[in-house]
């Protein structure tokens, strides 16, 4: 049975990418004859500094975005990383498998150590490696990201395959990136040529999950736009990233295609499309920030779904981990 992971962090609030580009997919490949396992890694969260209250709001408030979105305890395995010592424990053999030179290219630590390098923490460098484990430790093959996370993909590609290779075996599998779909980079709402992200020190650049109805239609009423109307053709919106951005989103909240987005919208101003795509973000992200602050009100249910979630992720973990320390010659 072919075995599914991906993960988020949980840091401040899911933002509209995670949503679309992560989260909906997940919910996708729930079921069908597929292992699907999805995590909330708090270890990676602190590679940048977290406040520990927000930290703990935060992995809560994340697992009830999972169960809002219809991610099903039932179909999938749901837990935080930490309470999987697994992941840890192969991500310090990965930390011996993989070069500096490797993680030196990764483009996530550039952008998020920015100019005083020297100052970051050396979690932030190694994210990489505890993130090849996270996917390793169940032996995933696939794993549903957005595309800022292809490199790092490559990274785990990489480590299983030095691994292979170093100690002379076929053990871990080489995992594929599913990136796929119209929202695998939703765009920032103030500059069309960065990611939306949930660390954009401006709000306005994203539409959070616990947004209400009017804060996401005055988001999208001043998201940048260039003056143009709506192109014609979806060969139109080149070279245009803002008004690419917020077609894409549309087809994505509404299941379609960018085509047809134009097919119903080309040539029209943006103050007529701007409303539509509010009103189209709120029918379909309303239902979820309302369940996601039923869930909160009372978090008992989430954590216990959390942990019953880490003890079935024990389950296939340890094994993986046993073997992986005999390969090495490690005596437990
Ligand atoms: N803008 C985006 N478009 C599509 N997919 C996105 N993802 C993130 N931003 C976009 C996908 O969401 C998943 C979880 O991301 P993460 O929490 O592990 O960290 P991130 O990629 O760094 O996301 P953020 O929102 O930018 O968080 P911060 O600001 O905390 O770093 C991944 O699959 C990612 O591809």
């Amino acid at each position: 049975k072919p075995r599914v992971f991906s993960g988020i962090q949980p840091t401040n609030h899911l933002q509209l990418g995670n949503y679309l580009g992560a989260v909906k997919r997940f919910v996708d490949m729930q079921g069908s004859g597929i292992e699907t396992l999805y995590c909330i890694v708090d270890l990676h969260a602190i590679t940048v500094w977290q406040d520990p209250a927000d930290l703990t709001r935060a992995t809560r408030e994340l697992a009830a975005g999972y169960l809002a979105s219809g991610l099903d305890p039932a179909k999938s395995i749901l837990f935080n990383q930490a309470r999987v010592p697994e992941h840890t424990q192969l991500a310090w053999v990965f930390n011996c498998v993989a070069r500096m030179g490797w993680l030196n290219r990764m483009t996530q630590f550039k952008d998020k150590a920015g100019k005083n390098r020297e100052n970051a923490s050396v979690g932030l460098f190694a994210y990489p490696n505890l993130m090849a484990a996270d996917i390793l430790t169940y032996h995933a093959t696939k794993v549903p990201v957005g595309e800022d996370q292809k490199q790092h993909l490559e990274l785990a590609r990489d480590i299983a395959i030095k691994f292979n290779n170093d100690f002379g075996v076929d053990f871990f599998p080489v995992p594929d990136p599913i990136i796929e779909g119209v929202a695998t980079r939703v765009m920032s709402l103030r500059d069309g040529s960065k990611k939306m992200s949930k660390s954009d020190p401006s709000d306005m650049s994203r539409i959070n999950l616990t947004d209400d109805a009017d804060t996401i239609a005055k988001k999208f009423r001043k998201a940048k736009t260039d003056p143009e109307p709506l192109a014609e053709t979806v060969e139109g919106l080149a070279g245009r990233p803002e008004a690419r951005n917020l077609v894409n989103i549309y087809a994505a909240l509404g299941d379609s295609t960018a085509e047809a987005v134009i097919a119903e919208f080309g040539g029209r101003s943006f103050s007529e499309f701007k409303p539509k795509l509010a009103d189209l973000a709120v029918a379909k992200l309303s239902p979820l920030s309302s369940e996601m602050s039923r869930l909160m009100q009372d978090p008992t249910e989430i954590d216990r779904v959390l942990e019953a979630g880490a003890e079935r992720a024990r389950t296939i973990a340890a094994p993986i981990l046993k073997r992986t320390y005999d390969i090495v010659g490690i005596v437990t």
